[in-house]
């Protein structure tokens, strides 16, 4: 099944959406008392081209192919795409974390658009493994798109998946590694040394690999395209910045952690404005 996007990604109209995005992740923020900003910003533009760069749409505008965001407390960035689609309602925004909502701060199966259960970190790709091998098995020609963070190379369970995807030859399968430098305080190139460089981990475990700017929509869905082909998954290493966007926010570790106040709201949207 021939899967490239005919159309050429248009990265002007990608930052308008980032821009969008980052707004309205930044407007739930103020209703919650904790949200994952930073995180959410990190991989806005990987989110955005997996969506709106990436993954085939039906007549309808649903998308035909699976997305996974194994980082599940990233998940913002999809909840606000999935609004923008018309999966979820504004409703569901507006009762985030709330009592009665359908949306919690780590995504669950079952919500649409949400294809597992996740943010009990090192999981995820596991699941994207068995998911895309389903779809091999019943010739759907789907892929499943997995948004991983760096720190969930530190479980072993992703090292397990990493080998039963090149075992098993899943082609359908690619990673978006959300390569940010930090788990939660840590630094991960100080913490771990050793899984570094990423990229030749992944060609030694037998997938095709490429490393990208994490930040730019554009070369993410370049690297995927114009990947070599044949019966091997794909790990794009995307360099990323945690709290991208928001100078305040960016390498700083307690933004993983917490939401902006009425006046730190206020700078960061003029930031977005900005950028
Ligand atoms: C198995 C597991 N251990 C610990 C946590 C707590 N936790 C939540 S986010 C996080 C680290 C976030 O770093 P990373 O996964 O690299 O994501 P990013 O930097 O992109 O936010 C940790 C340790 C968890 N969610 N799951």
């Amino acid at each position: 099944m021939e899967h490239r996007v005919s159309n050429a990604f248009d990265r002007a109209a990608a930052r308008a959406r980032c821009r969008a995005y980052r707004r309205r992740i930044l407007e739930i923020s103020q209703q919650v008392s904790a949200l994952h900003v930073a995180p959410a910003f990190s991989c806005t533009e990987i989110t955005d081209a997996a969506y709106n760069g990436l993954m085939r749409r039906g007549a309808d505008g649903a998308p035909l192919d699976v997305f996974l965001m194994s980082k599940g407390h990233g998940c913002m960035i999809q909840y606000v795409i999935l609004e923008e689609m018309g999966v979820l309602e504004r409703r569901d925004l507006d009762l985030y974390c709330k009592p009665g909502g359908r949306l919690g701060a780590h995504p669950d199966y079952g919500v649409p658009g949400i294809a597992a259960s996740t943010g009990s970190l090192g999981h995820g790709l596991g699941i994207a493994v068995g998911q895309a091998y389903a779809e091999r098995l019943k010739k759907t020609g789907v892929r499943i798109f997995c948004v991983l963070s760096d720190g969930e190379l530190q479980e072993g369970s992703t090292w397990e998946a990493m080998m039963m995807a090149a075992n098993l030859r899943l082609s359908n399968l690619v990673v978006l590694l959300d390569n940010n430098d930090f788990s939660g305080l840590e630094r991960m190139s100080e913490a771990h040394r050793a899984f570094y460089p990423v990229l030749d981990k992944a060609r030694a475990f037998g997938w095709e690999a490429a490393e990208v700017d994490g930040h730019d929509g554009g070369a993410i869905v370049e690297a995927v395209e114009g990947r070599a082909g044949g019966d091997r998954p794909m790990l794009v290493t995307c360099r990323t910045v945690k709290g991208k966007g928001v100078s305040y926010m960016e390498h700083v570790p307690i933004w993983h952690y917490r939401s902006p106040n009425p006046e730190e709201y206020r700078r960061a949207l003029a930031e977005i404005e900005e950028n």
